[in-house]
C-alpha cells in the first residue's frame, strides 16, 4: 500500500478545526486532527505546503519511521505547530493501520485493559451556587468526575467561566478579549468553592480544578494545602511548566495531586516532571504531543515513574482527537482518566463518530481505526472564523498566564 495524496481542510462548525485526510492507492483512508487554538492556519500550511509533498508514495504502515522522518529530518524540532502537524500524520496513519487490518484502534495499542474509560465533565459557574448546579447536573448524567470553576468575587470576568448562555467554548471570536486577574482575590475565595461542593455532595464525587498557570509555586503550593481536606483528584496547571524545577517547590507543601501538560509537545517538556515524580497525572495528548508514536513511549516512561496519563480533552481538541485518545485510553495501562467538554451538535454532524459515553465512562466503538469520520461536504459550509483564546492580565495590567 502506498500514500496517494493527502488533503487539508479548514472547516469552522462551531469553532475552528484543522483536519488531514491521507488517501492511499487500496483506496483506504485515514483521518488525523492538526487544529492548535488560535493558530490554526499555520499548522494548515505547515501540512499542505512542507509535509503533504513528502509523504507521496511513502508506505503507511511504516508509522515509526514517517514519525522519525518528519520529526529528525525536519531539523528543527518541536514547538507546538510542528508537533501538531506530526501528529495529524501519525494519527491518521495509525487510522489506516487498523482499517487496513480491520480492528479498532485499541487492539494495534495492546488491547483493551479496562471496561471503560472514566472522563471528567466541566462545571463552571460566576459563583459558588451556579458552579454546585453545574456539578448537580453532570451526576444526573451519571459523570462520575466533575472539574469545578467558578467567578471570583471582585473580578469582572474569569476564564473558564461562560459569559454567556450555552456550553462554554474558550476561543472567541475575533481578536483576543482580556480577562483581569487576581492571585489574591482567587487563593481566598477557592477553598470556600470545594468546602461547599464536599457539604452538597459529599466525599465520593472526583473533584478536579484547573489553574491556567497562574499561580507562583509558593502560591499552589498554598493552594494545594488548603485544598487537602477535600480531597481533589488533581490541581491542574499550577504554574507555568517552562521551569519543570519549579514543581519541587509545589511538591514540599502539599499532597494535593498535580496535573499538567496539556501545551506540552514533546517528552522534553516533562522528563523532569516524571523522572522526579513531581506530578501525579500527564494531560499531554495524541494531537499537541505529536501523535500516538511518542504518546506511547511518554506514557511508558511514565508508568515507570508512578505518573498517569489525564488527557486534555477540550473543545478545541476535534472528535477525531477525542476518538483516538479513547483508544489510547482503553490500552495503556498507566491510563487515569479523561477530560471530556461537549462539542456543538454541528461538530458532531461534520465528525460523526463511534464513540459513545454511558454512566460515566466512554467507550471508543469497535469500528475498525480510530472511528471517526469526516464529512467533508458538510464542512464545507462551515469556514474558518478568525478566533482566539482570550489574554490575561494582573489588575494593574501586567500581562499575565492564562
Ligand atoms: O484552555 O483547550 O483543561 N482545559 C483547558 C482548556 C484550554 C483550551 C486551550 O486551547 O484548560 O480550556
Ligand atoms: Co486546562
Amino acid at each position: 500500500m502506498k500514500i496517494r495524496g493527502a488533503k487539508v481542510t479548514v472547516c469552522s462548525p462551531g469553532r475552528n478545526f484543522v483536519t488531514l485526510k491521507i488517501e492511499t492507492d487500496e483506496g483506504l483512508s485515514g483521518l488525523g486532527d492538526a487544529t492548535l487554538n488560535g493558530r490554526e492556519l499555520a499548522v494548515a500550511s505547515y501540512l499542505s505546503d512542507h509535509v503533504v509533498p513528502c509523504l507521496i508514495g511513502r508506505d503507511p504502515f511504516q508509522t515509526e519511521d514517517i514519525w522519525q522522518y518528519l520529526y529528525r529530518g525536519a531539523y528543527w524540532r518541536k514547538g507546538p505547530v510542528t508537533m501538531t502537524a506530526i501528529s495529524a500524520v501519525d494519527v491518521a496513519l495509525w487510522d489506516i493501520k487498523a482499517k487496513a487490518l480491520n480492528t479498532p484502534l485499541y487492539n494495534l495499542l495492546g488491547g483493551r485493559s479496562r471496561t471503560g474509560v472514566m472522563a471528567y465533565g466541566h462545571a463552571n459557574g460566576r459563583d459558588i451556587s451556579e458552579t454546585s448546579d453545574a456539578v448537580a447536573a453532570h451526576l444526573d448524567r451519571k459523570f462520575l468526575a466533575v472539574r469545578a470553576q467558578c467567578g471570583i468575587p471582585g473580578l469582572p470576568t474569569t476564564y473558564g467561566v461562560p459569559k454567556g448562555e450555552g456550553p462554554y467554548e474558550p476561543a472567541e471570536k475575533g481578536l483576543p478579549s482580556e480577562h483581569v486577574w487576581s492571585s489574591e482575590k482567587y487563593l481566598l475565595h477557592t477553598p470556600k468553592l470545594f468546602e461547599q461542593l464536599r457539604v452538597t455532595f459529599g466525599d465520593d464525587l472526583h473533584l478536579l480544578h484547573d489553574c491556567h498557570h497562574r499561580l507562583t509555586p509558593i502560591q499552589a503550593g498554598r493552594l494545594g494545602k488548603a485544598l487537602e481536606p477535600y480531597h481533589l483528584f488533581w490541581m491542574e496547571d499550577p504554574t507555568p511548566a517552562e521551569l519543570q524545577e519549579g514543581f519541587r517547590l509545589i511538591r514540599r507543601h502539599t499532597t494535593t495531586p498535580i496535573a499538567v501538560g496539556e501545551v506540552f509537545n514533546s517528552v522534553w517538556d516533562a522528563n523532569l516532571l516524571i523522572t522526579e515524580q513531581l506530578i501525579d497525572y500527564l494531560r499531554m495528548t495524541v494531537l499537541h504531543g505529536g501523535g500516538i508514536t511518542p504518546m506511547k513511549k511518554a506514557a511508558s516512561l511514565a508508568e515507570m515513574y508512578h505518573v498517569q496519563t489525564g488527557c486534555h480533552g477540550a473543545t478545541d481538541l476535534s472528535p477525531i482527537t477525542m476518538g483516538a485518545a479513547l483508544h489510547f485510553d482503553l490500552a495503556i495501562n498507566n491510563f487515569g482518566i479523561q477530560e471530556y467538554m461537549p462539542h456543538t451538535k454541528e461538530t458532531d454532524e461534520v465528525f460523526p463518530h463511534a464513540y459513545t459515553f454511558r454512566d460515566g465512562f466512554f467507550q471508543p466503538g469497535e469500528t475498525p481505526g480510530h472511528g471517526v469520520d469526516f464529512n467533508e461536504a458538510l464542512a464545507a459550509k462551515f469556514p474558518y472564523e478568525r478566533a482566539y483564546l482570550p489574554v490575561n492580565r494582573k489588575l494593574d495590567g501586567t500581562l499575565w498566564d492564562w
